[in-house]
Formats: C-alpha cells, structure tokens, sequence
C-alpha cells in the first residue's frame, strides 16, 4: 500500500490458505492465546531462513495441534498419538536429505509417548523434537497431564495434582539430558516477547543442528492455554511466566558438538549394498524393467480363508521379478478365518509414497460384501474383478467396468476349491496386461514346493486368463464385448 512498508508478513513456509472452511481460510482452528500459533510462526520463520522448506517434513500429533498439517506448505504426516519420534525417525532413514521435525504436546510425548521419545533420542536420531508444554491434555477438555504441576487442578485431578497419588510432574528436558546420545536440549518459554525471542534462536538452532547431520535435539516450550486454564490470554501468558517457569526452569540442558556428523558415522547403503546383491542399475535391468509391464494400484478384498492377502503377495513378488517398485499392503480383523480382509497392492516405475491405496485402478473383490464395500472407492475409468457369475441385483459402479468371474466356481470345477484366488489372478494378469505371465508362473515356482500343487495352480492361471479371453459374463445382462457401464 503506498506510503507504507509491509514489515511484517506470513511466512512463506504457510500455506496461502488455510484448507478450512471458506471463512475461516486466513485464520488457524487454535483459540486465541494459544501458543501452538506462535510455536508455528517460530517453525515457519526458521524454515524459509534456512531455506530448508523445500525439504522440510512435519510430523504432526494427536492434541491440539493435529491439524498443522492445514498450515504447513512442507511435506506433512499426521501420525498416532505419541508416535511422532518413531515416524520421524523412518522419515529421516529414508530420506535423509530431508528435514524432519516431530511436533508434540505433552499428553503426547510423555504420557502416551513416553517411550518412543526416549529410544527416538537414545539413539540420537538427527530429528527435531517441538515439544509444547502447556501442563495440561488441551485437546480432550483439559485432563491432567504428566506435567500438570503439584496441585494444580486438572478434570481429572479436580483436587489438584498430588505428588503422593499422582507422582510429581516429569521434566522432559531433564529426563533426557540424562542420556549421552542428544545433541541440543532447551527449555524456552512463550511468556513474553523477550523469551519467545529466544524460543526463535532455539528452533532455529535445533533446525541448523538437524541441517549439519548433527543428531537429535529437543526444544520444549512453556506454552499457555488460556481456554482450559479460563484464563484470558494476558493473563494466562503471566501465569506461564510466574508459576510454570518456577517448576520447570529454563535453559539449555545439552549443548554438544558430535564428534562426527551422524550421516558420517552411519554410511547410507542401498538395500542391495546392505544385502551384498547386485545393484539392479545396469542399462539390461532398466529396460527389463519396462518391459510388458504397467503401473497399477489393486485393492483386493473378501473374507479370511479365501487366500486374499497371499494373492496380493503373488502380485507383488512378480512385481519384483520384473524389477518393479512394489508394495502391498494387508488389513485384516482379529479373526482371520471368517472375518473380512482386504489387502493394497502397488506396481510401480517409480518410487511407491505411499502403500495405502485411496482409490484403486482395480478391485478383485472375491465375494458380494466386498463388492459392496468397495466399488464405490474405485477410480474413474477403473475396473472391478468379481467372484460371481452375476452380479447382485441392483448393483451399479457407474464409473469402473465390472467383470464377474466366477473364480470359485472355476476352481471348484478344477478339483479344489482353495485355488480361486490364483484363478482370479490369472483373470486380473490377463485382463490388465500388467505384467507377464512368465514372471507369474516364475514366481509360483518358487514359492510352491509340491509338484502337484503347482500343477494346479499353473492350470489355475491359464484358467483364469482363459475365462477372462474366452467367457467373460458382465453384470447380469451379458454385454457384447464383456463389459457393463
Ligand atoms: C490412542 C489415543 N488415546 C487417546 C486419545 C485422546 N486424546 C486426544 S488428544 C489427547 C491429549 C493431547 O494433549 P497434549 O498432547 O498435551 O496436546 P494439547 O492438546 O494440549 O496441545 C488425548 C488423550 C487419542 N486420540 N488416541
Ligand atoms: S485448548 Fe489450549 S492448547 Fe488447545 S488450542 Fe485452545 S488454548 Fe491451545
């Protein structure tokens, strides 16, 4: 605006808006006071100075602050409650070009978390650990925490806290300064400007450790939470001041420089160096590699017993044969035989984000209660495999085709009705062309010892790519060429 200088500006490391509803998009879900939204300004701020956004990933919590992910333009992944170190620590092995930071509050990292916290910075992960401290469980209404302090009242210490039921209020900070592995541990308080300046230098401090390979650091912020406490925000700042920073004193608890940076000390390998195998990066692999193959994500789903996670691993293991990126992903109920499970499987070319799998290309559903389930999530212009020889009445999936095959049936004609999964595979290879059928039978080779077994299961195959050739049946009106719209 003429006339005047904009001095101070949202950082770059936020999102232009926020993806809240329409009139809440410039503003965060966190009441006022609170200082979940300065500790975020201080992240932002230190990021895009160090120029480490690019980078950056942020590994949110369960608590107030499980939607920072609305806020953050970094990689972001919101994890369950008081595992953030443990997903972090993942994160960073296997990126470990990126910046990782664990954001957790109290209730969080040392309640729940108590244990993941400790090992992450035993062994001197090179994370950064936000640790918001504000002496109470913000999110559920205001339980006492492990930090609640020595009478404070809490919903459930309504008496306040005492030391000889409760025990006394863990220092975090002190806690694991007690370890020898920890780079940087601090303690800051967001009672004033003068301290949330200092709270600035120590995030940034622990982000420029994390930059350098130096290992793990911690930084805990005194924090206040003026609805639970119903304290007005002034107010509940002097309280942080007065009364929390006399339990837990500030300072630096760990200030070491690692002999080595820890990316030297732990040399990267490859999972082939790891294993003493061949690296598969010759130019014969690469173009193997792409040969009669295609990318697909498949969900496939029915009951326990019908062998669907084992035709999920089938799919996958050809897709290592032909030197795929992979992933399969299983989901099953506590009573395997009987209850439902369903398993993701990924084919890729590329890197695999993520093996859970939102909306699959392809659904193998091998019985009605999947169909149902499941056709709805299947991506446009998809495909549905179903153990059927008809559809069920009323059934539509507008936007995929939907194929019955009636694997069961098929197997049981074969003499046992264990194999309709391998059928259904057969049927899925032939219908999608995703990879070769060599690489199928190569691989029921290997896994499958009994020689009549295998037979079987080879005869399996070519039956259900020959169902899928020859007699496709469609819904319940047969079309044409063997697909319903
Ligand atoms: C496994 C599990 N247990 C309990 C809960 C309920 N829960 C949600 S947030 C929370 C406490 C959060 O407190 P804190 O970490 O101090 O964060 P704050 O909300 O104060 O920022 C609890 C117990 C949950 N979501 N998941
Ligand atoms: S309840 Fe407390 S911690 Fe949660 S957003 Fe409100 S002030 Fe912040």
């Amino acid at each position: 605006m003429e006339g005047y200088q904009v001095i101070h500006e949202k950082s770059p490391a936020f999102y232009d808006n926020y993806d809240r509803k329409g009139e809440l998009q410039q503003q965060t879900h966190y009441c006022p006071g609170c200082g979940h939204g300065v500790v975020h300004k201080l992240i932002a701020e230190a990021l895009t100075e160090l120029g480490v956004q690019d980078r950056a990933v942020l590994v949110s919590p369960v608590g107030c602050s499980v939607f920072a992910y609305y806020y953050f333009d970094v990689g972001n992944v919101q994890v369950a409650h008081g595992r953030a170190p443990a997903a972090a620590t993942a994160l960073k092995r296997a990126n470990p070009g990126s910046i990782v930071m664990a954001y957790q509050g109290d209730g969080d990292l040392a309640a729940i978390g108590t244990a993941e916290i400790i090992h992450a910075a035993n062994r001197g992960e090179n994370i950064c650990v936000f640790f918001v401290n504000n002496s109470v469980y913000g999110m559920t209404g205001g339980q006492m925490a492990p930090t609640t302090l020595v009478g404070q009242k809490s919903t459930t210490s309504p008496w306040g806290r005492r030391s000889h039921n409760e025990g006394l209020p863990l220092h975090v900070c002190e806690l694991l300064a007690a370890l020898e592995t920890p780079t940087y541990i601090e303690r800051v308080a967001l009672s004033d400007m003068k301290n949330i300046m200092k709270a600035k230098k120590a995030v940034k401090k622990a982000l420029e450790i994390q930059k350098n390979g130096g290992g793990f650091s911690l930084v805990e912020f005194l924090s206040p939470c003026p609805t639970i406490m119903k304290m007005d925000p002034v107010v509940a700042r002097e309280w942080v001041a007065d009364t929390l920073v006399k339990a837990f004193p500030l300072g630096v608890y760990r200030d070491r420089k690692p002999e080595l940076p820890v990316d030297a000390i732990v040399p990267v390998k490859t999972i082939a160096q790891a294993l003493d195998a061949e690296e598969s990066t010759t130019e014969a692999t690469i173009i193997r590699r792409h040969h009669h193959t295609r990318d697909l994500t498949v969900k496939m789903a029915g009951f326990g017993g019908q062998g669907v996670l084992l035709m999920g691993q089938l799919l996958a293991q050809m897709g290592l044969r032909e030197d795929m990126e992979v992933s399969w992903l299983p989901s099953y109920g506590p009573e395997m035989r009987s209850g439902s499970a369903h398993c993701h499987v990924t084919l890729s070319h590329d890197r695999i984000g993520t093996p859970l799998i939102s909306q699959p290309e392809v659904l193998v559903a091998m019985n009605e209660l999947s169909l149902q389930k499941f056709a709805a999530t299947v991506a446009s212009g998809g495909l549905i495999l179903y153990n059927g020889s008809k559809l069920p009445e009323g059934f539509t999936a507008p936007q995929a085709r939907v194929i019955c095959v009636p694997a069961s049936a098929v197997a049981d004609g074969m003499g046992s009705a264990k194999v309709a999964n391998v059928v259904m595979l057969g049927a899925l290879l032939e219908e999608t062309e995703c990879l070769p059928t060599e690489s199928a039978i190569s691989v029921l080779e290997e896994i499958v010892k009994n020689p009549k077994l295998l037979e079987l299961d080879r005869k399996a195959i070519a039956a259900g790519r020959d169902y899928v050739d020859t007699k496709i049946e469609v819904g319940a009106v047969s079309q044409p060429d063997g697909y319903s719209y």
